[in-house]
C-alpha cells in the first residue's frame, strides 16, 4: 500500500527551503485539482457530449476537440482563480495570457507554459492523452505586467516540470530539479500517492517511438537509424511502439527504455513539438531522470526561444540509444 501522498511530498520538499512562501505549493496544488477534474471528464468523454471537435481550430491552424477546450479553460481557471501564477502560455492560445491580481498588480513569481491535452487526436478513441506543464520564474519585477520575454526563457531556467497521463491508471510525474518521481491516482478517493519515487531511464532499451509514416520525408540519419533498429543483430530488431501521444510514449520509455524521436522531415521542417510546453518539460524530465534530450545536435534545455509557439525536432529518452541517433546524423 502507498502512503504518502503528492501534498504531503510537496510539504516535505518546502520544509528544506526555510524562506519559501507556500506560492509553489499552492501552483502545485492548482494543477492537481485541474488533472483531477480534466481526468473525470475524460473517464465519461463517451458518456457526455465532449467528444469530436469544437468547430475551431487553434494557433498551430489544428482543428481543437472539444475536450482540448475543456482541458484549457479548466486548467486556466484553476490558476486564475487562485491568483497563483503571473502568466500562462498554452498551446490552445495564440498569445500568453497576463494575470492580474484584485488590485490590478501581479505579486505572484510564476509563470506557467502548458499542453492541457496532448495527443489530442487519441481521445476520440480512447487512449491515453496527457497534460504537459513546465514552470519559470518570472524575470520581469513583481508588481508589473508580465511580457514576452517572461515566457522565451531557455529550458535550462525551469523550476519545475511534469506531466499527467490519463491512462488506464492516473499519474502525475513531476520533477522540481531534484529527480523524478511519478504519483498514481486512487480515483476511489482523488488523491496522488507516491507510486514511483526517483524514477530514471535505463540506461538503453529495445524499443523506439517514431511515426514511421514520415519515413520517406526524414533525414539520411534518421532513416539510417530506423534501419538500424530493425536489422536483426545482437538485441535487434528492436520493438516499434508509436501511440502518438508524447505523454504516453514517453512515460513507456521511461519505465522501460527507449527512445521517442519527432525529427524534422520535409513536411515540418522545425519538428512538430513546440519547444516551450512540449519539448522543454519532457526534455527538463528526461535529463533528470538520467536520460538526453536533443534536436539531433543541440541540448533542447539550452535552446534560446524565439517565439512562443515555436517547434523543434524532439529526440528523448535513453542515453545510449540518444547517442547512437547523434552519431546517426553526425555521419549525414
Ligand atoms: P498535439 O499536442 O496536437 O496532440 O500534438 C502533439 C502530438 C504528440 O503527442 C505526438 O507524439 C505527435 O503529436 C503525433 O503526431 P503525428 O500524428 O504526426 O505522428
Ligand atoms: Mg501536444
Amino acid at each position: 500500500m502507498k502512503t504518502l501522498t503528492l501534498d504531503e511530498f510537496i510539504i516535505e520538499r518546502e520544509k528544506q527551503f526555510p524562506y519559501s512562501t507556500g506560492e509553489f505549493s499552492q501552483l502545485l496544488n492548482s494543477i492537481k485539482l485541474a488533472a483531477k477534474i480534466v481526468n473525470h471528464e475524460i473517464n465519461r468523454a463517451g458518456l457526455v457530449d465532449i467528444l469530436g471537435k469544437a468547430g475551431d481550430t487553434n494557433v498551430q491552424g489544428e482543428d481543437q476537440k472539444k475536450l482540448d477546450v475543456f482541458a484549457n479553460e479548466t486548467f486556466k481557471q484553476a490558476l486564475v482563480s487562485r491568483d497563483i501564477v503571473c502568466g500562462i502560455l498554452s498551446e490552445e492560445d495564440e498569445d500568453f495570457i497576463p494575470v492580474t491580481g484584485l488590485d490590478g498588480g501581479n505579486k505572484n513569481n510564476y509563470i506557467l507554459s502548458m499542453d492541457p491535452l496532448d495527443g489530442s487526436s487519441n481521445i476520440d478513441v480512447s487512449v491515453s492523452v496527457g497534460t504537459i506543464f513546465s514552470i519559470h520564474r518570472r524575470i520581469s519585477p513583481i508588481g508589473s505586467p508580465v511580457n514576452k520575454t517572461d515566457f522565451l526563457q531557455p529550458g535550462n531556467q525551469q523550476v519545475a516540470a511534469g506531466y499527467i497521463i490519463y491512462g488506464t491508471s492516473t499519474m502525475m510525474v513531476l520533477t522540481m530539479g531534484n529527480g523524478v518521481n511519478g504519483f498514481t491516482l486512487n480515483p476511489a478517493i482523488g488523491t496522488f500517492y507516491l507510486s514511483n519515487p526517483g524514477m530514471t531511464f535505463p540506461e538503453t532499451g529495445t524499443t523506439y517511438s517514431v511515426n514511421e509514416g514520415y519515413y520517406r520525408d526524414f533525414p539520411r540519419g534518421i532513416k539510417d537509424y530506423i534501419k538500424y533498429c530493425q536489422r536483426e543483430e545482437g538485441d535487434r530488431p528492436y520493438t516499434s511502439r508509436y501511440i502518438g501521444s508524447l505523454v504516453s510514449d514517453f512515460h513507456r520509455n521511461l519505465i522501460q527504455g527507449g527512445i521517442y524521436l519527432y525529427p524534422e522531415s520535409t513536411k515540418y521542417k522545425q519538428g512538430k513539438l513546440r519547444l516551450q510546453y512540449e519539448a522543454n518539460p519532457i526534455a527538463f524530465l528526461t535529463e533528470q531522470a538520467k536520460g538526453k534530450a536533443t534536436d539531433g545536435s543541440r541540448r533542447i534545455l539550452d535552446i534560446q526561444p524565439d517565439e512562443l509557439h515555436q517547434r523543434i525536432p524532439f529526440i528523448c529518452g535513453s542515453p545510449r540509444m540518444v547517442e547512437k541517433v547523434e552519431e546517426f546524423l553526425g555521419r549525414t
